[in-house]
């Protein structure tokens, strides 16, 4: 199955964290987008997140991949302190598709499409230029970031490498 990976940090060293998951998923990545500094979205009294989309093929189930990024959390000491607060590594999964079709899971533990993806630039920006063809149930991801609020994208800046 194929699925879409939405990377981010906004504690400690963001960029070596991220890259803890680029590491772990370096032989399954069909694309990656660069790194994007994003304003924090939901909860904004917090620090700018770096974030990445990486698109990866793997040959496990939806919740061993979840299982596989939680690993990666917990590797990162991640706290969990408040919904949508600061955090050193999220690998959260966007979408997956298997056998051509995007799978629909409302398992509390596993929604997918992820709930909040078709809203986040920070999330869409990114998968966009990892995958200029994405499409979000049904839409085009590049249709979803043209409708977004024209600020909010011009906020996620892709940051230069090194
Ligand atoms: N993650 C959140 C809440 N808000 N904002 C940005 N910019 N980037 C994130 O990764 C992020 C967020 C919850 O997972
Ligand atoms: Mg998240
Ligand atoms: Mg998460």
């Amino acid at each position: 199955m194929r699925a879409v990976l939405s990377i981010g940090s906004n504690l400690d060293d963001r960029r070596s964290l991220l890259q803890t998951v680029v590491d772990e998923f370096r032989a399954e990545t069909v694309a990656a987008s660069p790194v994007f500094s994003t304003p924090p979205w939901g909860v904004e009294d917090q620090d700018e997140f770096l974030n990445a989309v990486l698109i990866v093929d793997v040959d496990t189930s939806p919740l061993d991949l979840l299982r596989r990024g939680q690993g990666l959390e917990e590797a990162a000491d991640r706290v969990r302190v408040r919904r949508w607060g600061p955090r050193t590594l999220d690998v959260d999964i966007v979408q997956v598709i298997r056998d051509g079709e995007e799978i629909c899971s409302d398992d509390p533990e596993l929604t997918l499409p992820h709930p909040h993806a078709h809203e986040r630039a920070f999330v869409l920006v990114p998968w966009l230029a990892a995958d200029p063809d994405a499409v979000l149930r049904g839409t085009p991801v590049a249709e979803l970031v043209a409708g977004l609020d024209a600020g909010d994208v011009a906020a996620v800046r892709e940051v230069p490498e090194g």
